[in-house]
């Protein structure tokens, strides 16, 4: 674990499936009784060379078949809790996605109250946090209304709802209900959009859905009115540098518009989306950004205050983190 030089922050762009690593992935699949389609740990890593967003969904989505009952999804979360703890993190606002589940034949009633003692055990570890429902774009938009309200019938304890998987050919327009529906029940709402589609995602996140916040986010650059938009109306852009390294929306680190995005003064926030895959935790993305972009103790601390102003948290938990 890396010596931790970054100040304590909130991570807002976390999918729970995400922080699998292969260790727990081969535990549970033995304490579960799943077959894995590779021999162990080191063929496992072998396959985390992603050529876009796709490719690192379809293992991702595969992954998740030894997580079958609540007390996987426990300590799933238990086992991130503690490890962004030790990060630096003081509060996590941590994606899931019911739907990955459901089509698996795991009850959602299992995913729900196995990841909220998760969260309760966080808790213990010294770190918060909040869960939003993420529903998959790919997949039919009257399918995600009907899991909304199974979310709500179980009385499930989520603060939001999200939209993330496969971005280019499911534009947010599909999605207008389930988001009036979410604003109808009070919950907060936030949408990936512009990570591999174009700003005009970004847009319709915005004016559609009534995102609050933009996960990722990085592509609304290419349009200049759309950024000062972003900027006046102060729309946080959870931004995850190492995952647009591993699936190739940028090259290489420095190559990442990190330095551009702040240049326009958006409210933007650093976070590892998915770490078991991407090569890293939230200060593991701090401390890289803040390497290969010279960032000063200053910007640093600038950023996780964007993050604490981002959060969903209380106004009392707020003044206390910053
Ligand atoms: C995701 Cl990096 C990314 N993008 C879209 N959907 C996702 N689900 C999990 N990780
Ligand atoms: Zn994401």
């Amino acid at each position: 674990m890396p010596v931790l030089e970054t100040p304590p922050t909130v991570e807002l762009h976390l999918h729970i499936e995400g922080t699998l690593e292969p260790e727990l992935i081969v535990a549970l699949a033995e304490r579960n009784g799943v077959t894995l389609p590779y021999a162990g740990v080191e063929e496992l890593r072998a396959r985390y060379d992603f050529t876009d967003l796709q490719s690192f969904l379809d293992l991702y989505y595969d992954n998740m078949a030894v997580l079958r009952t609540a007390a996987d999804f426990t300590l799933l979360a238990e086992t991130y809790l503690r490890r962004a703890a030790a990060g630096g993190v003081r509060h996590a606002e941590i994606f899931f996605d019911p739907q990955a589940h459901l089509v698996r034949g795991v009850a959602l009633a299992e995913v729900v109250t196995g990841l909220a003692e998760g969260l309760r055990r966080g808790e213990d570890a010294g770190i918060t946090s909040t869960l939003i429902a993420c529903f998959l774009r790919d997949r039919p938009a009257e399918e995600a209304c009907e899991v909304l309200e199974q979310l709500v019938a179980l009385d499930a304890p989520i603060v939001g709802i999200g939209l993330d998987s496969t971005e280019v050919g499911n534009p947010p327009a599909k999605f207008v209900d389930v988001f009036a529906r979410a604003k109808e029940l009070g919950l907060h709402r936030v949408a990936h959009a512009g990570e591999e589609g174009g700003p005009e995602c970004v847009a319709e996140a915005l004016d559609l859905l009534g995102a609050e916040r933009i996960d990722h986010g990085v592509r609304a650059l290419q349009d200049p009115a759309l950024m000062a938009r972003l900027v006046a109306e102060r729309v946080p852009l959870t931004v995850c540098p190492l995952s647009n390294v591993r699936l190739k929306g940028v090259e290489t680190l420095a190559d990442h518009p990190l330095p551009a995005l702040l240049d326009t003064g958006a409210l933007v926030t650093i976070n590892s989306d998915d770490p078991a895959y991407f090569g890293g935790y939230a200060d593991d993305n701090l401390l890289a950004v803040a390497d290969t972009f010279g960032l000063s103790d200053h910007q640093l601390a600038d950023l996780a205050r964007n993050a604490v102003v981002a959060s969903f948290l209380p106004a009392d938990r707020r003044r206390a983190l910053l």
